[in-house]
């Protein structure tokens, strides 16, 4: 049994709709973040965590491709070229996406006030811009990042895409508003989504 701790307002729910992708169990705890439970299992107070036994695993992204590795669900095996191009993927949307999300998020409500920068927001609504244009040419006429098969990224993209809905960032309209539906629309995101009381 895993337990999953975050909120599902958080990047907990990449984690929640992992596990309901691959119909695993799991427990929620909804242990803020910063707080003394949260610290005493990451030292940076963030969430999510997955508990595994005495074990626990910080950090959205190496979570949900340890349970895909683990279940061999949702990826393709390590040390193939098939999972260096997922990887690619994955690394393409943490650090194009995930990181102008986050910063536009730092800068407006998670940073101290008096550190905060708002002027940020047009550079990192340019950077997402950029980003979806690279992920439509990357992603061509295939129905997944990675072809026909859903994987690990095609996950965090939709996670990605709904934070940059809530935000207010603009979806290009074509495919890769398409794509987005496509993967949002999934049924174990939606159980994800009631299941935590999204
Ligand atoms: N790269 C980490 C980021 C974790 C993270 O920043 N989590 C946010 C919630 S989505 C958090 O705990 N923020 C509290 C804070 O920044 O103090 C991951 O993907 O898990």
């Amino acid at each position: 049994m895993y337990t999953v701790i975050g909120s599902p307002r958080t990047r907990s729910m990449r984690v929640y709709w992992a596990l309901e992708e691959m119909g695993l169990d799991y427990e929620i705890n909804m242990a803020p973040p910063r707080s003394e439970e949260v610290k005493a299992l990451n030292p940076s107070g963030k969430i999510p965590c997955l508990l595994v036994g005495d074990d626990a695993i910080i950090d959205s992204v190496a979570i949900i491709q340890f349970l895909a590795d683990r279940h061999q669900q949702l990826t393709f095996p390590a040390g193939t070229i098939k999972r260096a191009q997922q990887d690619s993927f994955t690394q393409f949307c943490c650090d194009e996406i995930d990181g102008a999300l986050w910063t536009a998020g730092k800068n407006s409500f998670i940073h101290p006030e008096e550190l905060r920068v708002p002027a940020i927001k047009p550079t990192v609504k340019y950077e997402f811009a950029n980003a979806m244009k690279t992920l439509e040419a990357r992603l061509g006429d295939n129905e997944f990042v990675m072809g026909e098969t859903f994987t690990i990224p095609d996950l965090l993209l939709g996670h990605c895409a709904n934070w940059a809905t809530g935000a207010k960032f603009d979806i290009p309209e074509g495919p890769v508003a398409e794509y987005f539906e496509r993967v949002t629309s999934r049924p174990a995101y939606q159980r994800a989504k009631d299941k935590t009381g999204y």
